[in-house]
């Protein structure tokens, strides 16, 4: 298979340069940290390593070393689509080179042969609570798969530790194929028919995504492409890929792994702002019957800061620059419906908010990130239901974490145990350091 031929020709470079490094610069120090890092949420404490994605504080995120632009630029297509291959992106993250059509298209084959998603996941859906959230039913179907997991089986017959990155692939990659097909099942089963339809093999991952939702149209076959792209991977700090990290290293397998991920993302602060913010454009559009002023937007911005509520969409724990996945999809959506009312509304929000979260003066970064207008543009192709729109969000980003997983394994990260102290031994620290002044 070509993924793997492809990782295992880098392992013997990528090992012995990560050996070096730890053996021969192991004690050079690249942070200190405070007593307010401790506190708060370890903000921008250096302690994770990656090589899949990166993300300047001001530029935002490159994927393997390249923007967002560029990659719409430089990765394969579907004849007459605009945006590319999701198999292609994935092939991205786990070599780090640009495939070419042919390499994007082994990815997009292995995950037709590894796609079709056994009956038990659909019965266990079925048998959940029809008030159940859709984030709470994607995860359950990812953990349920965990029976499949080559990993867990071949650790427990004997597996060599230079080889765990091998079923781990092979997990990844079934895993994967599945996620468009189980987030779309759960759609038609929460919010349509309930009828379940068949993926479609002439298409790719991210139009078939389509295709299943049933949303038959050319432009939702590129925003999902698109969509999937934006938000795979955000280097790996973000809850949803820590959380993911940090369960794989205890050598818990990718679906154990890739639930614990989908749950930190279903959180309100980091993937289901998504929803929280199309609610917020609809509040907005609702109680002026319309897309209001900006004067009227500004007020309505400032009663929700003043009843002690955040903007969701807006400010970010590392940016401090307009999202330029937020960038790349208003750019979408200025191309292709501009009048569209609640992306008119979203529009006018990236005018408004900002100047008014700088007034508040409390958040680092008043600019929007991705969250800020995906929801406006599922809305336009008729997904209305915005508590699905997470789904979406996790079937995307576990393409980062899982591709980060395959790595993780093939370098040998250990399990991850930070050290923790009590308030007692911060506070004799802190003594200290005043005596010492
Ligand atoms: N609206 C109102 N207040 C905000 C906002 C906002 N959009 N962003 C930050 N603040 C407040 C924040 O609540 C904090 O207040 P307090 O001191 O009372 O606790 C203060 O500003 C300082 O926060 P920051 O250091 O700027 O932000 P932090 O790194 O702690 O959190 C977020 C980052 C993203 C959680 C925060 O900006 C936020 O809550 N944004 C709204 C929710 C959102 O859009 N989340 C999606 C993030 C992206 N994603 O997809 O995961
Ligand atoms: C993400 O995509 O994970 C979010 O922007 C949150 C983050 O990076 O902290």
């Amino acid at each position: 298979m070509i993924l793997k031929d492809k990782i295992a020709a880098q392992l013997p470079d990528w090992r012995n340069r990560v050996r070096k490094l730890v053996k021969e610069s192991g004690e050079v120090k690249v942070d200190e940290v405070t007593i307010s890092q401790i506190y708060g949420g370890a903000r921008n404490i250096k302690s994770l390593v990656t090589d899949i994605s990166y993300v300047d504080p001001n530029e935002g995120i490159r994927f393997r070393g390249f923007t967002i632009p560029e990659l719409i630029q430089l990765l394969p297509k579907p004849p007459g689509a605009e945006m590319p291959y999701a198999g292609g992106l994935y092939y991205l993250l786990l070599v780090g080179e640009i495939p070419t059509a042919e390499q994007a298209l082994e990815v997009e084959a292995e995950w037709h042969a590894r796609g079709e998603v056994p009956q038990y996941i659909f019965d266990i859906l079925q048998a959940m609570p029809a008030d159940t959230h859709p984030m709470t039913m994607f995860s359950a179907a990812v953990l349920s798969l965990q029976r499949e997991s080559l990993f867990a089986h071949e650790y427990h017959a004997g597996l060599k530790k230079d080889e765990y990155w091998v079923p781990t692939l092979e997990d990844s990659l079934n895993l994967t194929a599945k996620l468009p097909a189980i987030a779309a099942y759960i759609y038609r089963l929460k919010y349509q028919d309930g009828k379940r339809i068949a993926s479609d093999p002439s298409l790719d991952w991210g139009a078939d995504f389509a295709h299943m939702m049933g949303v038959e149209n050319k432009g939702y076959a590129d925003l999902s492409r698109l969509y999937f792209l934006l938000h795979s991977d955000h280097e790996s700090g973000n809850v949803s890929a820590h959380a993911t990290h940090l369960v794989g290293s205890a050598l818990s397998d990718v679906y154990y792994a890739s639930s614990a991920g989908l749950n930190g993302l279903a959180g309100p602060l980091h993937g289901l702002a998504n929803q929280e913010c199309l609610g917020w454009l609809l509040s907005v559009y609702e109680k002026f019957g319309g897309v209001p002023s900006k004067a009227d937007l500004r007020q309505y911005a400032w009663d929700t800061l003043n009843s002690g509520q955040v903007i969701p969409g807006y400010g970010h724990a590392v940016l401090r620059k307009t999202d330029p996945r937020f960038a790349a999809q208003l750019e979408f959506g200025t191309q292709h419906f501009p009048e569209d009312d609640i992306f008119k509304l979203a529009s006018m929000v990236y005018d408004v908010v900002p100047d008014v979260l700088r007034e508040q003066g409390k958040a680092k970064d008043p600019w929007p990130n991705v969250d800020a207008i995906s929801g406006a543009l599922q809305y336009h192709y008729g997904v209305r239901e915005f508590d699905f729109y997470t789904v979406m969000f996790g079937v995307s980003r576990l393409l980062g974490v899982t591709a980060n997983a395959v790595w993780a394994r093939a370098l040998g990260q250990p399990i991850e145990r930070p050290k923790s102290l009590t308030t007692a031994m911060l506070e004799a620290a802190a003594e200290k350091a005043k005596a010492q002044a």
